[in-house]
Parts: structure tokens; C-alpha cells; sequence
């Protein structure tokens, strides 16, 4: 193994990687050595190379067919195409992440997930609804049918992408639960599991585990996704593995990873972002170029990994779908 040689993204300074090439490069090899995507033994063949498996790593032993991916990538589905922005590489959109469980380095969040298991998942069902309960991360798979979406993605600090989303629609998954005439919000909570989650250390203070939430109408639009993979593969455990939310039209924080707990309440609840610090992060947070962030403009997107800059487009180019829920001055 010491003579193959794979590009190292991670050892290059970020203008220099050229990140899709050398991932594809090392799926190949993967494939080539008839390494199965997460077996432990693969892993560690890997990890003596210098290489590691996306996504699931270390710990990951205990993949089932489900877990492996055999749901994806779903029927894509070109009501939601981005024709006017190319697509980021999966490389830039695997390795350069917000997950303050792990680290607040964007491109460190991939290099520590290691140990964080995926599998056995269950989601909590909770709170106002007709059907409450427990379902599994291989039940949600069987029960709604998967679909790939192309989105823009807009974090609240600028950086953009755009990718292909694997997943089923939010509002399928709402309305399984049958939400009672007394629900208003619904609460996304990730999992709370800090000897896995490097970065929780560093930030004791905050109000762990992370959690969002949205208006009840806000959630049953057709844009919500849970998202179960990216690119067609299973969802890297650094963009949230094996379960998150993606609204789009949305700050980057309003798209919860590794959620465990799904929930219908009555109130406005607190979420994460609003609580440390509620005069920068509101409770809509819906991209809006006219509105800037206290500490910068909100008038460009900078696409990763180039930083090529565009237009930020109000609901971030999803008005049509979205924008006839909000009265101004919804922050
Ligand atoms: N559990 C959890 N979810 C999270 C975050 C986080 O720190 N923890 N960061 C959010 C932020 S700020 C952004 S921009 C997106 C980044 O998603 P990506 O890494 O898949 O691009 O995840 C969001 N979801
Ligand atoms: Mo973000």
C-alpha cells in the first residue's frame, strides 16, 4: 500500500486542493480493494495508508444493508434544479463544515468525527401529535420514499454551496405524526452525546444538545428535507449524520445534524443560536440580503471552495415557495 499514491487534500493549503479529484480517487481505490464502506477492518487498512473512510469511520462495524446506503440516491427530483450555480465538489462539501460538537474549525470538522456512531439511530416522535413514538433510522428509510434534491445552501457567515440533498420530505414525516389543532412549533434536537463529540469541551457554556426549531406551517412546506445522504451516498457523519434537516431558505443554523427528537409544542421555543446571542441570530433567521448581520454585509454568497462571490438572493432564491409566510420585520 505504500506505493499507491493519493492526493492529500488536507496537507495542501486551501487554495491548493483540488478536493473532488482526490476524492474520487480514493473511493476508487476503496472500491479496488474490495473494502466495503465502514467495516471496521477497512478502516483501519485506511487509517494505516493515511486515508479514511467518509463519513463513517471508526466504529462503524455495525453498518446494516440500510446502513450502507441501499435507499440511495432516491429519485431525483427536478422541480428543485439550481441552473444558474455549478455544483460544489463533494470534497469542499465534505471537509469544510459548521459543527461546533466537534470543532469550530471549518476544515477540521472531518478529521474528528471518528468516533462518533451513527448506528444503532432512533427518532423521537414527541410532544402535541396523533402519533407519537420511536422510529428507527432503517424504519424512516422504508417508510418515505427517498428523493435528491439540489439546494442552495447559505450559512449565515457568507460561505455558499450547492449540492444534491438525499432525503424525504419534512412535511411526510408531519404528517405521519398528525400534529393536534394545539401545535404550533416543531423542535429539531440533536443527539447529546459529548464522550463522542470532541468540540463540546471547548464550549461548556452553551445550551447543549443543539436544537432548532420552526413554525408549524414553516415545516410543513415543500421545501423542508430530511436529509439521509449527499451526492447520493450516505450523509457524512460531518454534515450530520444519519439524520438532519435542510430548509433552505434558511441560515445555515437553522439545518440541525444528528437530530434524535422531533417535537410538537404549543410556544415558541428557545433555540440554540438565539439563545447565545439573540440580537445576531433571530428565531426566522431566513436569508435576506437586505438585512445585515451586525458584524458583516449580507449582500454576497461566496461559493466554497472558490470564494467566488454572487448575489444573495432573498429566502435564498426559494421566495416563491416561501415568502407569503412571513409579514415584514419576521426576523
Ligand atoms: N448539531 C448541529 N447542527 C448544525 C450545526 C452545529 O454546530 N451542530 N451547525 C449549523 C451551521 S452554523 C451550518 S452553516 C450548517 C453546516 O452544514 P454543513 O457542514 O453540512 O455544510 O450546519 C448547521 N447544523
Ligand atoms: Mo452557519
Amino acid at each position: 500500500m505504500a506505493n499507491v499514491r493519493i492526493p492529500r487534500p488536507w496537507a495542501l493549503p486551501d487554495s491548493a486542493a483540488t478536493p473532488h479529484d482526490a476524492y474520487l480517487n480514493r473511493r476508487a481505490l476503496i472500491r479496488a480493494l474490495g473494502l466495503g464502506a465502514a467495516s471496521a477492518a477497512a478502516t483501519r487498512a485506511l487509517a494505516a495508508c493515511g486515508l479514511s473512510v467518509e463519513g463513517y469511520s471508526e466504529g462503524g462495524d455495525t453498518q446494516t444493508v440500510t446502513g450502507l446506503g441501499s435507499y440511495l440516491p432516491g429519485t431525483r427530483n427536478e422541480a428543485y434544479a439550481v441552473p444558474e450555480r455549478a455544483l460544489t465538489g463533494e470534497e469542499a462539501a465534505r471537509t469544510y463544515n459548521n459543527y461546533y460538537e466537534f470543532t469550530t474549525s471549518k476544515q477540521g470538522v472531518w478529521r474528528l468525527v471518528g468516533d462518533f456512531e451513527v448506528e444503532p439511530w432512533t427518532v423521537e416522535i414527541a410532544g402535541l401529535c396523533h402519533n407519537p413514538g420511536i422510529l428507527g433510522f432503517d424504519d424512516l428509510v422504508r417508510m418515505f420514499p427517498i428523493e435528491e434534491r439540489v439546494y442552495r445552501f447559505r450559512c449565515v457567515e457568507t460561505w455558499a454551496m450547492t449540492v444534491p440533498w438525499n432525503g424525504f420530505p419534512l412535511a411526510s414525516l408531519i404528517a405521519h405524526a398528525d400534529p393536534m389543532g394545539s401545535a404550533r412549533y416543531v423542535v429539531f434536537t440533536a443527539v447529546d452525546r459529548p464522550a463522542q463529540q470532541p468540540g463540546r469541551e471547548n464550549r461548556p457554556n452553551d445550551p447543549w444538545p443543539y436544537h432548532e426549531a420552526l413554525r408549524l406551517d414553516e415545516a410543513q412546506n415543500e421545501l423542508g428535507l430530511l436529509v439521509v445522504g449527499l451526492y447520493g451516498e450516505p450523509l457524512p457523519t460531518q454534515n450530520g449524520a444519519p439524520l438532519r434537516l435542510i430548509v433552505p431558505w434558511k441560515y445555515g443554523y437553522k439545518n440541525p445534524k444528528a437530530i434524535v427528537r422531533i417535537e410538537f409544542v404549543e410556544e415558541q421555543p428557545p433555540t440554540f443560536w438565539n439563545t447565545i446571542n439573540p440580537t445576531e441570530y433571530g428565531f426566522y433567521s431566513n436569508v435576506d440580503p437586505a438585512v445585515p448581520h451586525p458584524r458583516w454585509s449580507q449582500q454576497y454568497d461566496y461559493l466554497i471552495p472558490s470564494r467566488e462571490q454572487v448575489p444573495t438572493l432573498p429566502y435564498n432564491g426559494y421566495a416563491e415557495q416561501v415568502a407569503s409566510m412571513y409579514v415584514p420585520g419576521d426576523r
